[in-house]
């Protein structure tokens, strides 16, 4: 395993909408684990964007009246808009309908048919254009074709079957295929699976494939005759007229970016992918039949999958017909992308299904970064700039043991050095974990107990007495050095509110040198505050209307 290199994946989403806050919550997740791995020392590599190939972004083009291919280049383009405008920090966009990806696509199909994995049959069954997947009876839910509302038992001409997540009836199928021998790859999935038991994150979700595993795979298609849109099946050795079956084709999105890369050069290093960001609906994609198509195709398989959960706008599916889309650029415009990204992976666990609410955003936004972060970096720039403009410790402040009564809950032999370092130790070890959540509580808690700590010691008051200064700038200076630490572990979540938060208290350069991976020398770094100006707020609070 190289150790030096770090490749991240979103699932490239499809093309028949513009991604919206659902979408922008695996990206924004992605991107915060890219920039902690890029500040720590990693060479990034971090791929997203579209998923062409599918019936529904054809069905969608043929409602607009437009030709496919001027309707995806408008999409993808539209979609690298929402990215772009999140500040999202990808190294790689794909489209499946590149050259690039065409031709790996069909060199591995070649080879999984070689190996003898691929073979014909004609058959018939259910197909959801939503899912993008094919259905058996005991996939589909029943519902009154009047109301819509879900019943227990289909009743004759009253209720149709339907599929769970899209409400539709599936499209009856028959045709002949070409299919993948999944059930030939049961032994070896449950091989891996034992040797990998961090494959899939977190473990319940991990359990569940390995029990569906374990009941036995099915075979399943990869290749549709009645499409006229993909990517073909070679021919020879398929017949013609046959494309790939669109998770087929998507899945190997991530090694055409290794493979291919933007610069159509080869970047093989990076594979095996280090992990792959997807949401629950695509897991058995991802889990099972991925690590399969990869085997049979011989490639390594990626070492991690990172599975999270979905969230509903005001207690619904976020839908069209129902009125509830958010756009998260215009969101982030309308509020900032630092309240969105607070919102997103601090109020809810990854691991959880809930209800996005824009009045809880803003109340997290104002209570964390507007009061508890912006207003104490905006008193200790104030306060500092009324006496002395460099704030460095008169004292060894950071070695001493802690007197402070509010520090009581920490031992009295801890000294603050290793308070930090503590903090920070744990920090690096939920960003392995992806518990980002975490990570903003604790970073919080420790401004809470800050907050504390200047309310208590009330140096704007203590800054007033010439006996008292001394006491007062060292004060300052642990609550700047706080905000230091607290700040090199949230910079990869707000990282240029952040780096103005460096330059604010006077420490030169500091975005640069993280993004030079200085970040280890940074945390035991002995800083010196040159606070030169008193700047704007760093977060403003925003009004609930
Ligand atoms: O499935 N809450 O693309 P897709 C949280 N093209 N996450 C959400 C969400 C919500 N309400 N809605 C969507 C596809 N997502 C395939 C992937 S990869 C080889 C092919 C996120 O456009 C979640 O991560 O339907 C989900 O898996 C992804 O968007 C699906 O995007």
């Amino acid at each position: 395993m190289n150790e030096d290199k770090f490749f991240i994946t979103t699932p490239i989403y499809y093309t028949n909408g513009i991604p919206h806050i659902g979408h922008s919550y695996s990206s924004i997740i992605a991107d915060t684990i890219a920039r902690y791995q890029k500040i720590n020392g990693k060479k990034v590599k971090f791929s997203t964007w579209v998923d062409e190939n599918s019936q529904k972004a054809i069905q969608k083009a043929e409602e607009l009246g437009m030709e496919i291919m001027p309707y995806l280049d408008m999409m993808a383009s539209k979609h690298k808009a929402v990215w772009d405008g999140l500040n999202i920090e990808y190294t790689d966009f794909i489209r499946t309908t590149e050259q690039r990806h065409r031709d790996l696509v069909q060199k591995v199909l070649k080879i999984c048919r070689k190996r003898g994995d691929i073979y014909e049959w004609v058959y018939e069954w259910m197909y959801c254009i939503g899912c993008e997947a094919f259905k058996k009876d005991d996939d589909l839910i029943h519902i009154d074709k009047e109301t819509g509302l879900k019943v227990e038992r289909p009743v004759s001409g009253k209720t149709k079957a339907v599929c769970p997540d899209h409400l539709t009836e599936p499209q009856k199928i028959k045709e002949k295929n070409y299919f993948f021998r999944l059930s030939a790859y049961q032994d070896f999935l449950l091989d891996f699976y034992t040797k990998n038991p961090e494959f899939v994150v977190p473990q319940d979700r991990f359990n569940e494939v390995i029990a569906f595993v374990k009941r036995g795979l099915e075979d399943f298609s990869i290749s549709r005759e009645t499409n006229t849109f993909g990517i073909p099946l070679p021919h020879p050795p398929f017949d013609e007229n046959q494309v790939a079956y669109v998770w087929f084709d998507a899945l190997f999105n991530y090694v055409t970016v290794c493979k291919e890369n933007q610069e159509w050069k080869d970047d093989s290093k990076f594979w095996p992918a280090d992990l792959h960001i997807v949401g629950k609906d695509i897991i058995k994609f991802h889990a099972i039949y991925w690590p399969a198509m990869l085997k049979s195709a011989g490639y390594e398989l990626p070492h991690q999958i990172l599975t999270t959960w979905f969230f509903t706008v005001n207690g619904q599916k976020i839908s069209k017909s129902l009125g509830n889309v958010i756009d998260p650029v215009e969101f982030s415009e309308k509020y900032s992308k630092d309240l969105l990204t607070l919102y997103l992976l601090s109020s809810f666990n990854i691991w959880q299904d809930w209800d996005f609410d824009e009045k809880q955003a803003i109340f997290t936004y104002n209570a964390k970064l507007a009061n508890n972060l912006g207003n104490l970096v905006n008193r200790v720039v104030v306060l500092s700039l009324k006496l002395w403009w460099i704030l460095k410790s008169s004292k060894d402040i950071l070695n001493q043991v802690v007197n402070f009564p509010i520090w009581s809950e920490w031992s009295v032999t801890t000294n603050l050095k290793s308070v930090f370092i503590n903090f920070y130790n744990n920090v690096k070890e939920w960003y392995e974990n992806y518990n980002l959540k975490l990570i903003l509580d604790e970073s919080f808690s420790f401004l809470d107990k800050l907050n504390k700590f200047a309310d208590e010691k009330q140096p704007w008051q203590m800054i007033k007495y010439e006996s008292k200064q001394e006491e007062t700038r060292d004060i300052l200076f642990t609550i700047a050095e706080w905000l230091r630490q607290v700040g090199l572990a949230l910079y990869p979540f707000f990282p240029e509110k952040i780096a103005e938060m460096f330059v604010k208290l006077g420490l030169e350069k500091y975005a640069e040198r993280l993004e030079k991976w200085e970040l280890e020398k940074l945390i035991s770094e002995k800083p010196t505050f040159e606070i030169k100006e008193k700047w704007e707020n760093l977060f403003n609070r925003i009004e609930i209307l």
